[in-house]
């Protein structure tokens, strides 16, 4: 009898881990290239990233299938009245919470891209988070806006 019930929890346990497959990953809108010149160091990638979960996430790592030196986090703030990107080890966003990739903000830098991609070529990305789950992403190369010529990342800063 009781083994009985115990096996129908666990039916239920595993059910319901089936239908959290689905939620482990964020909810990615919009994702995108900033355009650039095909001799830049640097490109930045932006999106809106969505977290539908109970469970706090973040971006740990993002690679690309483009010939780059190599991928970086970034987010630009305000430090002494200057505008710094600054390189992070991760990305959060909150349980129930969106985190905006955006330009003056949080950001992903593909750093010396071996070749430039061209306006409305993809970019392929993947996000890998912090549960282990990896999301892959297309980012189609488009122009940003035309504020904000200081975020054109000349990537003096230091990297350590
Ligand atoms: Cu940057």
């Amino acid at each position: 009898m009781k083994s009985c019930i115990y096996r129908a929890m666990g039916a239920i346990l595993l059910t319901l881990s089936a239908f959290s497959v689905a939620a482990e990953g964020l909810m990615v809108t919009n994702p995108w290239v900033r355009s650039a010149p095909p001799n830049a160091p640097a490109l930045g990638v932006f999106m809106m990233l969505k977290n539908h979960s109970d469970t706090d996430l973040s971006v740990v790592d993002v690679r690309t299938t483009l010939e780059v030196n190599r991928v970086e986090m970034h987010r630009t703030m305000m430090t002494d009245d200057v505008m710094m990107m600054m390189p992070q080890e991760l990305i959060p966003v909150e349980a129930h919470s969106s985190t905006e990739l955006k330009p003056g903000s949080w950001h992903i830098m593909l750093i010396e891209p071996k070749q430039v991609p061209k306006m409305g070529e993809t970019v392929h990305l993947t996000l890998v988070l912090s549960n282990g789950f990896e999301q892959m992403v297309a980012a189609v190369v488009r122009q940003g806006e035309k504020m904000k010529m200081m975020e054109d990342h000349s990537h003096k800063m230091k990297m350590d």
